[in-house]
């Protein structure tokens, strides 16, 4: 069939049988889609047992819940994250933390402190070093942003993330920071390990089919919101990972590779309430004010909440 055709078809089938009352943008994305889906079958001459496949495996991603670590490993995250950019650049909106994907993995209810929060639950610290993350919140001229809402949160020394991990404790390395009111924040925590796909699931089974590996360097996930500013969706990922320019869901931007420094001087280890040498990584965030004309930044997708 030609497009003609099959754009007829699918109006045939899917626009002139209502009966009921209309949502004419799922409508509208229903035809698209579904069309672009015939059109592809005519152009790679799909079989029925591949489309069957197909849909199969689309059970089974569900099933599993990794259609979201699906979306990351694909490039759609990612893309979104592009079309956001360019959206933005044409409301002549430019400066602040650049934004990455989110990822499947936020939870939220995570407990809440003012000024400094320790993530970690202690059951790694013999394990892998201690972390410290400070950092400001400004606006994008550098004006302090007190009580703003910066969430964090990362994996642990075997890269993986507290509720999805039942062998964590409730809300490890997972927490809820105010700044203070100088627009300072920090975290002590534990260094994060990069995430691999779970090996037998079913985004890495794709990935396998398309000679792709499924690991994402060492990383930590942010969201900043304070009233009057665009919510900002963040990560940084830490330098010398050999993933971190070799991300499968292609997070990694320029601006938010991390330093993570070696902190050895006693004096510095005692005034941290520390035994040991730490890390020790710098993440400011400049955040950009909300105007009418702004593109929104709030993401409505399906989250944990525990
Ligand atoms: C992660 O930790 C992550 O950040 C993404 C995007 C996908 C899978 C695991
Ligand atoms: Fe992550």
């Amino acid at each position: 069939m030609n497009r003609q055709e099959i754009d007829q078809l699918v109006k045939q089938m899917n626009v002139d049988t209502a009966t009921g009352e209309v949502d004419t943008r799922v409508q509208q994305i229903v035809v698209r889609l579904v069309g672009d889906l015939f059109q592809a079958i005519e152009d790679l001459d799909i079989s029925q047992t591949e489309l069957w496949k197909g849909l199969e495996y689309f059970t089974d991603a569900g099933q599993a819940n990794e259609l979201g670590l699906l979306a990351a490993g694909l490039g759609l995250e990612h893309y979104l994250d592009l079309r956001a950019d360019e959206a933005d650049a044409k409301a002549g909106i430019t400066g602040g933390t650049p934004r990455t994907i989110e990822g499947p993995l936020y939870v939220a209810g995570a407990p809440e402190t003012v000024g400094f929060t320790r993530m970690d639950d202690g059951s790694e610290t013999d394990k892998i070093p201690t972390l410290f993350i400070e950092g400001t919140v400004t606006d994008t001229e550098g004006n302090i942003i007190p009580n703003a809402k910066v969430e964090i949160w990362h994996a642990n020394s075997l890269g993986n993330y507290s509720f999805f991990d039942k062998s964590q404790s409730d809300f490890n390395l997972r927490r809820t920071v105010l700044s203070n009111t100088d627009g300072s924040y920090t975290a002590q925590t534990t260094m994060p390990v990069g995430y691999g796909c779970p090996p037998e699931g079913t985004t890495q089974f794709v990935l396998n089919k398309l000679g792709r590996h499924g690991n994402r360097p060492s990383h930590v996930h942010y969201f900043v919101s304070a009233p009057g500013y665009r919510k900002l969706t963040t990560q940084f990922n830490i330098e010398g990972d050999k993933y971190l320019w070799d991300d499968f869901a292609f997070a990694t931007r320029d601006g938010l590779v991390a330093t993570a420094m070696d902190v050895t001087d006693a004096t510095e280890i005692e005034r941290r309430g520390v035994k040991e040498a730490f890390k020790h990584i710098q993440f400011n965030v400049k955040l950009v004010k909300d105007a009418a004309t702004a593109p929104s930044t709030e993401v409505d997708r399906r989250r944990v909440s525990a």
